[in-house]
């Protein structure tokens, strides 16, 4: 694989990415060269090489695409094909995207600039991009048979229209969406403003949030799944394989979020309250905001978040559907809380050898190591600094340090408490529990007190 970028794109690096090279070599080619992304780590930003002076933007889990000024046009190449993503450690799957990555690479253009992208088609059927949210004309704006021809396999369409307003985009096709989306078709775009001061932050992060329906023991997303996925993403990583976003403390945060599952996503923050300041449409009045610490965000919708980092710590942010912190094998397992299974493993394992009883103390399976498929996240699995996080899915850790330097976005590992400051077991003197009136014995009294009985599987809606 021919990947000029991925060696020199790291936080160890630093940020001057985008090597003369490469620019020298496809200046003279009528089209600009398809950078390709090897990795799916969290790229440094991609400080602007020529155009207008912006801030970049980090794309968590992603990178931005290179580009090249051609006639004072920024000139971009996207080449649409299947994908390896590592969507964690210990599991991949077989995308669509862009660029060698699923979602496609971020583009950061600014407000103002004339903008030409290419489209290579090197899927087996034909696509087109639909450029979310920009006010362009008509027929730029992807939707295949009404506005363009679909891109047939092996041919390249070029778009061109000028970045009008500052603010959050995504593209996605309009072409067999509901199979091309449900592969990972999608990526996000940022128009920075014309004026690096205004809605200025010192670090600014966006992802996609995405959603597949891949089996235990598969690699392949089934693409007429309507609303009941199993993987719950951001930018096609579930945790433990996000990276944290690490800010300095009292940093001014941007987080930007897109929805593009089909279903909405309450994404929550701890130990900070922030404003929501930008929408699809644009930004928000100051005048206009409130305070929050969770906000929904609908399909196809994106918002901007904003806080001032001053609490130091590793703060959770994540989905707060539930089901939505978790992997694969979570889904379609009963209820078991409260049943006794004493006898019924033993029983069951003289028909069906490895029989492994689950959940019998709640969802948490302490000790449970149970062998997997192969390619299989377990359902939450992460480890943190005092045992297991009992997460998977939609879920990261805002890490807020002192004295990092601006642009350093190294994990820092984990949050050291200052003394006194962690909860702790109490080794007092304890007064006698009280009981619940009108609970009958517990199981260990000879009864039935805890045996929850909720229904069958898991709904994901
Ligand atoms: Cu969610």
């Amino acid at each position: 694989m021919s990947d000029p970028l991925n060696s020199r794109r790291s936080f160890l690096s630093g940020a001057a990415l985008v090597g003369a090279g490469i620019v020298s070599r496809a200046a003279a080619a009528s089209l600009p060269e398809a950078p390709l992304q090897a990795s799916a780590a969290t790229m440094a930003p991609l400080a602007p090489l020529n155009g207008r002076p912006y801030h970049p933007v980090v794309t968590l889990n992603g990178w931005t695409l290179p580009w090249r000024m051609k006639d004072n046009v920024k000139e971009f190449h996207l080449v649409a094909e299947p994908v390896l993503r590592e969507i964690a450690p210990g599991m991949s799957a077989h995308l669509w995207g862009y660029n060698g990555q699923s979602p496609g690479p971020t583009i950061e253009v600014v407000e103002g600039d004339r903008v030409r992208i290419f489209v290579t088609n090197k899927l087996p059927e034909h696509t087109s991009v639909h450029w979310h949210g920009q006010r362009l004309p008509n027929g730029m704006d992807g939707v295949t048979g009404l506005t363009q021809p679909g891109i047939a396999p092996g041919k390249t369409f070029v778009y061109e229209f000028v970045a009008r307003n500052a603010g959050t985009y995504m593209y996605h096709p309009h072409a067999d969406e509901m199979a091309q989306m449900a592969m990972g078709m999608m990526g996000f775009w940022i128009t920075h403003p014309a004026v690096p001061s205004q809605h200025a932050v010192d670090r600014d992060f966006v992802f996609l949030l995405n959603a597949y329906d891949i089996d235990p023991g598969s690699y392949t997303p089934k693409v007429n799944t309507m609303t009941d996925f199993n993987l719950w993403t951001f930018n096609s990583r579930a945790f433990p394989g996000i990276d944290p976003m690490v800010v300095r403390k009292d940093d001014r945060v941007r987080i930007r979020v897109g929805n593009l599952t089909m279903t909405n996503h309450p994404i929550h923050l701890h130990g900070h309250r922030f404003e929501v300041t930008g929408t699809d449409g644009g930004w928000v009045p100051p005048s206009a905001r409130w305070p929050e610490v969770t906000t929904d965000i609908a399909v196809g919708q994106m918002r901007a978040i904003e806080f001032v980092a001053d609490a130091p710590g590793d703060w959770s942010f994540h989905c707060h559907k539930s089901h939505h912190t978790m992997n694969a094998m979570g889904h379609a397992v009963p209820t078991m809380i409260g049943v006794d299974h004493s006898g019924v493993a033993q029983r069951i394992n003289r028909l069906v050898p490895g029989y492994m009883v689950m959940g019998d103390k709640g969802g948490a399976m302490d000790g449970m190591q149970m062998p997997l498929p192969e390619n299989t996240l377990p359902m939450m699995s992460g480890q943190g600094p005092f045992g297991r996080i009992d997460m998977g899915g939609m879920f990261t850790v805002v890490k807020v340090r002192e004295g990092l330097a601006r642009d350093d976005y190294r994990d820092p590992g984990w949050y050291r408490h200052p003394a006194g400051t962690v909860a702790h077991e109490w080794t007092g003197e304890l007064p006698p529990a009280p009981v619940a009136p009108n609970l009958p014995a517990t199981p260990a009294e000879g009864g039935d007190a805890m045996n929850v009985r909720r229904g069958g599987a898991m709904h994901h809606e």
